[in-house]
């Protein structure tokens, strides 16, 4: 481990004690946690585990079913960690408990394969059997860390041995690395909670050769060009632009970054920095969302940011903060933890419904609904759906959110020597560990005011300054600043939170002319219901002083303000020459966090400004 790395602060050593986060944390552990595995209860995922399905039964265990009740319970593990509860307790022993007795004896599991391939184990790249595995491996290192019961961390050191018998030793597998990146960081989290350097050794084993062997992934996979999906174009140290399949991409850097910085190897780290700068300063949305195509679920060329299309998988906002907080450590610089806040309160935050039980797969940044039924809703671009769902038939995101909200304590703060660093701002009691506690008191981002106070000990604490905020009045040290903490004492630190406008670059087409609003971290959006139709035909005032209220009917915050409509009355014309005409109008804007929970609607982010 580089002696230079921060030491960030896990979840378990910190508590959300109030505010905005808590509030979503208690939806989370209330509603998020049961409605998914109750769905996952419906749709079979559960009983799949008992590897008995035969032909003719219902609920065909998929490929990657495995991997979404593996999500779940790492989820359900955090949360029980922090709120023990029985009856939670009893749904996770039951799943371990499943999953360890359907093991076979050399260690393997995967109840599609089981049930339905059992001939052509670790034949088919593309078909997650690995994903799958690593998938467990979090489940079971957080099982071990939050109990220390180690039957299930053993359970999968017994199937590690086995891939490294089939994919080191042996070598008479289908193919190489795996079709889809995860088991790669899985290990690592291996290593970390274990210290045994087999897992080490066996993530940079897939990360080494990657690339060596480019290969379609399998024939009825109609993408493209197969080896760039996966990621598997180049040598991963050779690797200069995102890629493909995104939730593959960012697993996979996640891996590289979190190798680099536990190996020291500095061409790793540098190929980590210019794929992050490549996603965030080209290919990421204004919500932190990434991915723009659903062909592949991919990135595709710089700026295509085409909000009425995007795909911006929620799984892929995640992955980019796993990526961002793995690079973090190895650099303290608030270009990661500015891109953990800009996908945590926007694309992460929407991608679940205010009552905690319906997910967005792909995350709409736009809507316009007629559109939407271009060709009778089967048109060749695929628009994504405007409501959220409960469950989807590969059902990934949801339990990604289920497993990230309870670890949300992970983010918050690291430590470098006598230096406690604060990324986020919640409102959070921190053990730092010898003797010392953190105490962050905020009502962020309802407003920009923090204090912080250390007890037990004076240090240096280095503050994030927001890079929203561009009128503070700190100095910084990339992004920065930097204070001396004396025991007991509290600082406080302000960040101006009005009301600004964004613009995004030229190159960016789509929103040429426009200016996306934002009150600290959080982005509004207008919908129809409150500012009537065609959306795109406001015209906000530049100089508009708006106002902040409550929304009557979501209960989330609203920016009220001026702004002016074109009055286009002829319904008979479709163009007409130019005319001055417009009409003041108040405008509504609420979090675009809280968009379409109440039916489906026009939906803007991207404003003419005047
Ligand atoms: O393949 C498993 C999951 O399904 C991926 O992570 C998602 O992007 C979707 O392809
Ligand atoms: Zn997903």
């Amino acid at each position: 481990m580089s002696e230079k790395s921060l030491q960030h602060i896990d979840f378990s050593k910190v508590t959300i004690t109030g505010g905005f986060w808590k509030k979503r944390q208690d939806l989370s552990r209330k509603i998020t946690v049961k409605a998914v595995f109750d769905r996952f209860t419906e749709t079979g995922r559960f009983a799949a585990l008992n590897c008995d399905w035969t032909e003719g039964k219902p609920f065909q265990p998929h490929v990657y079913w495995d991997s979404d009740v593996a999500k779940w319970l790492e989820g359900a593990i955090y949360t029980w960690q922090k709120n023990p509860s029985d009856r939670l307790k009893k749904k996770i022993d039951k799943t371990i408990d499943t999953f360890l007795k359907n093991q076979t004896p050399e260690g393997y599991f995967n109840s599609h394969f089981q049930t339905q391939e059992q001939e052509n184990r670790f034949k088919k790249m593309n078909d997650h059997e690995l994903y799958c595995a690593g998938h467990w491996m979090e489940a079971a290192v957080a099982h071990y860390r939050a109990t220390g019961d180690d039957r299930f961390i053993n359970g999968l050191g017994r199937y590690v041995d086995y891939i490294i018998e089939r994919f080191v030793e042996k070598k008479d597998t289908g193919f190489e690395v795996p079709g889809h990146e995860e088991i790669e960081l899985a290990l690592l989290k291996m290593y970390d909670a274990t210290g045994d350097k087999k897992y080490l050794d066996l993530s940079l084993h897939f990360l080494n050769l990657r690339g060596v062997h480019p290969r379609a992934l399998s024939e009825d996979h109609k993408h493209a060009d197969l080896s760039h999906y996966a990621q598997n174009h180049a040598p991963v140290r050779e690797q200069t632009e995102a890629v493909g399949h995104a939730v593959r991409a960012v697993y996979l850097y996640t891996a590289m970054a979190d190798a680099a910085e536990k190996t020291g190897d500095e061409t790793l780290k540098t190929a980590c920095e210019t794929l992050f700068r490549d996603i965030t300063e080209k290919k990421m949305f204004i919500s932190g969302s990434i991915g723009s195509s659903s062909k592949g679920e991919a990135f595709t060329v710089p700026y295509d940011l085409f909000n009425l299309v995007a795909y911006s998988e929620t799984c892929a906002s995640i992955g980019l903060i796993f990526f961002a907080q793995r690079m973090l450590k190895m650099s303290a610089d608030s270009r990661y933890s500015d891109v953990i806040e800009r996908a945590l309160y926007n694309s992460v935050l929407t991608s679940t419904s205010l009552d905690g039980k319906s997910f967005y797969y792909e995350n709409p940044q736009e809507v316009v609904p007629y559109l939407h039924t271009r060709d009778g809703g089967t048109s060749a671009i695929r628009w994504p759906k405007m409501l959220r769902s409960a469950v989807f038939s590969c059902s990934c995101c949801p339990p990604n959110i289920v497993r990230l909200i309870p670890a949300l304590g992970d983010y918050i703060c690291s430590t470098e020597g006598d230096t406690v660093y604060v990324h986020q701002y919640m409102q959070s009691e921190i053990d730092l560990g010898n003797g010392k506690m953190l105490n962050i008191d905020t009502k962020y981002p309802q407003n920009g005011k923090v204090t912080v106070t250390v007890k037990g000990g004076d240090c240096k604490l280095a503050l994030r300054v927001p890079g929203w905020c561009t009128d503070h009045k700190y100095e910084t040290v990339k992004g920065y600043t930097y204070l001396d903490a004396k025991d007991g004492q509290p600082i406080t630190v302000d960040f101006p939170m009005k009301v600004r406008f964004f613009e995004s670059r030229p190159e960016a087409v789509f929103n040429c002319g426009r200016c996306a609003v934002q009150r600290g971290p959080v982005l509004y959006c207008a919908e129809a219901r409150d500012n009537g139709k065609n959306l795109r035909d406001l015209c906000i005032e530049s100089r508009c002083r708006f106002k902040q209220g409550i929304h009557p009917e979501l209960g989330v915050p609203t920016l009220t303000g001026k702004a002016t409509r074109r009055v286009f009355e002829d319904e008979t014309v479709l163009y007409r020459e130019k005319s001055n005409a417009r009409q003041k109008v108040d405008i509504t804007l609420i979090p675009y966090y809280a968009m379409e929970n109440r039916g489906e609607d026009e939906m803007l982010l991207w404003f003419q400004v005047k």
